[in-house]
């Protein structure tokens, strides 16, 4: 009794990742803290892992598997659960296939491995995610440009670093750490940001370009524009390790400095002198966040972003973008088992035709989930498994979102709460946090390290959700292990380690070497970085890429914007929520009771909008509410909003789902989405502003 018990863990309260030692007492967790011997956030911490103590324990937490009989929910048995499944899904795969079960997950949540594994074994080639707009989309691009994921390389040292459209101190997203890049910068590295919002480091830039959202790609051709004019490029890497530079050289032509400052709102003088700088200042690192993939030009501003990395000899350099090498386990591919699934499977994916570069990854655009769903186009969706996300608060046009899930048959949701989501499944199954799993953690990631996440303790009958895909999938007859250990002794095997041992070593990091391609080239077709895609050439796309208008803007929709004459940016972060999650956590919630909205305090003055009042925001999708806070580090045009919002404490089903939420307002319109990837557009289109005088 009493006596506190140390584990050494990781976190995942976000993309995770950060070392944390969990203090358990008589069974429970009950407090963590930042491991300070953790290669990758040496004892740092953020609000959200810290709060995970009052998440895993709180009161309306769900800890056991529950059915919906007559709209009520009812405690069930895992078996019962996992039965009822099991029989459901059986009988839609004799009467129409697999491909009739849509299986979904959300962000970075370290068990797409499994998931995959599980769609793949089961036959379905429909798998819904946030990838095609998010980082997916990224490593797709990377993998048919030069091969794989180009990371700014903050430990070694660059001399000039990039934000670009990235806010790393609130966010650590994906494979990067605030902490490191807070370091570089510390070391006297400049700082170029690239981003419509003066955030905390825009300020404490070198050089600020204030960007009309959704334009990134034609900025950065005016980068490549003042480069080649100049002759600012490595010849030598260019001759040597480019594919298609003439080809790209006369399109770079497009896209003159006076012509992208009038696309982009930023000053010519300012992208020339940024785009020296960028190109004179060696070893340069480009570190892009998400904005740029939400976009219709996600697919073309990523391969001209790795351009950029190409010609000035960044790519692959100590200190530039780094192309780095993970450790030796199996990777999410090889587990998933994506080499199993059918051609003919593949053949019938959603909108695989159409969006083929996520095809390629194995990913579908979510409207075509819901046309599916809705319209039964090309077929009807029969049943869908839901594992950690919540696409009726994140996901574009929340409001088709929302119709589609509620109409479809059969739909299983595993989560930690009821979200408006869960309160749409007939079964809803619980899920451990990270205090309750096992895992090689961050296997999906690019910075070279896995982390060993250490079961703490058991709460309830919540299971991890490897356990529920592996035990559904044995129900099914596919081919999975005994135990979530034994399935992890088979990711670690070609480290030589078991579980038991690299539980022990704690993490592991891949072999640090650069220059790779001076041996054996890129991982292209042609072995160079194809700034000319022969892969995009051979489905017969535009094998170059390019700038197009954003469909909603003042340039491209001017009559409506006449109506709606601001550039609606949604997706402000803040530290302390993750999405749509975390708006029950007491500690957390406190830093921020309601959903903000940033305008400008002369457009405030326009609308007779005071700070802290709240606002109406339209689209023509819709309404919302949020409180608006006056910022002068935005454009007058703008408006910026969080995302993610919905109400836990309104106790009826829907949870006040559509009263915050931006997603109410954003599109999901094909024409807005990228034409290879399918991301989907959620940081640009029209909005009017209004005061909203009935409460205070
Ligand atoms: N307008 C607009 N919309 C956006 C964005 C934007 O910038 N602007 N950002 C987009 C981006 S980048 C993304 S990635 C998506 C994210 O979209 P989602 O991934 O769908 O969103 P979340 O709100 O993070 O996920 C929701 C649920 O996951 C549950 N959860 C958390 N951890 C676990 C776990 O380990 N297991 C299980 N079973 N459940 C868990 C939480 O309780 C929560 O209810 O949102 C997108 N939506
Ligand atoms: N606390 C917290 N952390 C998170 C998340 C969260 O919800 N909360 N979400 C996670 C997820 S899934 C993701 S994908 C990452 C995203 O993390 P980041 O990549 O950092 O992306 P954002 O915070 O969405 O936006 C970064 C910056 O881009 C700016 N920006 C907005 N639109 C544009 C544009 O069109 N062009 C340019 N150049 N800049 C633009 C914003 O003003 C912001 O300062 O964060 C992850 N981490
Ligand atoms: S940054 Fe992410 S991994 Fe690190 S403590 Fe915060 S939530 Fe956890
Ligand atoms: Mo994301």
């Amino acid at each position: 009794m009493g006596e506190v018990r140390k584990i050494r863990t990781a976190c995942r309260s976000c993309h995770g990742g950060c070392g944390v030692i969990a203090h358990v007492k008589d069974g429970k967790v009950i407090k963590v803290e930042g491991d300070p011997d953790s290669p990758y956030s040496r004892g740092t911490m953020c609000s959200k892992g810290l709060a995970i103590t009052q998440l895993a324990y709180h009161p309306d937490r769900i800890l056991h598997p529950m059915k919906k009989v007559d709209g009520r929910w009812v405690r069930i048995t895992w078996d019962e659960a996992l039965d009822t499944i099991a029989t459901k899904f059986q009988a839609i795969i004799e009467e129409y296939g697999p491909e009739y079960i849509v299986v979904g997950q959300g962000t970075g949540r370290d068990y797409e491995s499994h998931l995959y594994r599980f769609a793949n074994l089961l036959g379905t080639p429909n798998v819904l995610t946030a990838g095609h707009m998010c980082y997916v989309s990224r490593v797709s691009t990377s993998l048919i440009t030069c091969g794989n994921l180009p990371v700014a390389d903050y430990n070694g040292g660059p001399k000039l670093i990039v934000m670009w459209a990235c806010n790393p101190l609130w966010t650590n997203p994906d494979e990067y750490r605030a902490e490191w890049f807070a370091r570089a910068f510390k070391q006297g590295a400049k700082l170029i940001s690239i981003d419509p919002r003066k955030s905390y480091y825009a300020g404490r830039a070198d050089l600020w370009l204030q960007i009309r959202p959704g334009t990134d790609a034609a900025l950065a051709f005016a980068w490549h524009y003042v480069i080649i004019e100049e002759e600012l490029y490595d010849k030598d890497f260019v001759k040597n390790h480019v594919h298609g530079w003439d080809a790209f050289k006369e399109r770079v032509k497009d896209y003159p400095p006076d012509k992208v400052q009038d696309i982009t709102w930023v000053n010519k003088e300012l992208i020339r002198e940024s785009a020296r700088m960028y190109a004179r200042t060696k070893p340069a690192a480009i570190h892009w966040g998400v904005p740029t993939e939400q976009t219709n030009n996600c697919t073309d501003f990523t391969r001209t972003a790795i351009g950029l990395m190409a010609v000035t000899g960044n790519l692959d350099v100590p200190g530039g973008n780094a192309l780095f090498v993970n450790p030796p386990t199996r990777t999410v591919a090889e587990f998933a088992r994506h080499k199993d699934l059918s051609k003919e499977a593949r053949a019938k994916r959603l909108g695989g035709e159409e969006f083929k570069l996520g095809a390629r990854v194995a990913f579908i655009n979510p409207k075509k989930a819901w046309d599916s769903i809705l319209y039964g186009e090309p077929y009807q969706l029969k049943a869908g498994l839901l594992c950690g996300t919540n696409p009726v608060v994140s996901r574009a046009n929340a409001r088709e979102a929302y119709e589609a899930l509620k109409k479809l048959e059969f739909l299983v949701v595993i989560d930690f709460f009821l979200t408006p989501t869960a309160e749409l499944a007939d079964i809803f199954l619980p899920a451990g946090t990270w205090l309750e799993q096992n895992h090689v953690a961050d296997n999906w990631k690019r910075h070279g390290y896995v982390f060993a996440r250490q079961k703490c303790v058991e709460i309830g009958e919540a299971w991890q959700d490897h356990k529920i895909f592996l035990e559904l999938g044995k129900r099914m007859g596919q081919e999975w292990w005994d135990t979530v250990e034994d399935a992890l002794d088979y990711l670690l095997e070609p480290s030589g380690l078991t579980w038991e041992e690299f539980k022990k070593k704690g993490y592991l990091q891949g072999e640090n070497v650069y220059y790779k391609y001076k041996e054996r080239g890129f991982s292209t077709p042609t072995r160079k970085v194809e700034l000319y895609s022969t892969i995009l050439e051979k489905w017969g796309r535009d094998p170059l890429p390019k700038y197009v208008e954003i469909p909603e803007s003042p340039v491209s929709k001017p009559e409506l914007a006449k109506e709606y004459p601001y550039i609606f940016n949604p997706g402000l972060r803040t530290p302390n929520f993750f999405h749509s999650a975390n708006r029950m956590i007491p500690w957390l919630r406190e830093i921020r009771p309601d959903p903000i909205a940033e305008i400008h305090p002369e457009t405030a003055k326009k609308h007779g909008i005071r700070d802290g009042q709240w606002i109406y925001i339209e689209s023509p999708r819709g309404r919302i509410k949020q409180r608006a806070k006056l910022f002068d580090g935005i454009d007058p045009r703008i408006v910026t909003a969080e995302h993610g919002w919905w109400f836990p404490e309104i106790k009826d089903p829907e949870h006040g789902w559509d009263i915050s939420n931006a997603n109410i307002l954003t599109d999901n319109a094909f024409e807005t989405c990228d034409p290879n990837m399918g991301s989907t557009n959620l940081r640009a289109c029209l909005c009017r502003i209004s005061p909203c005088e009935d409460e205070e």
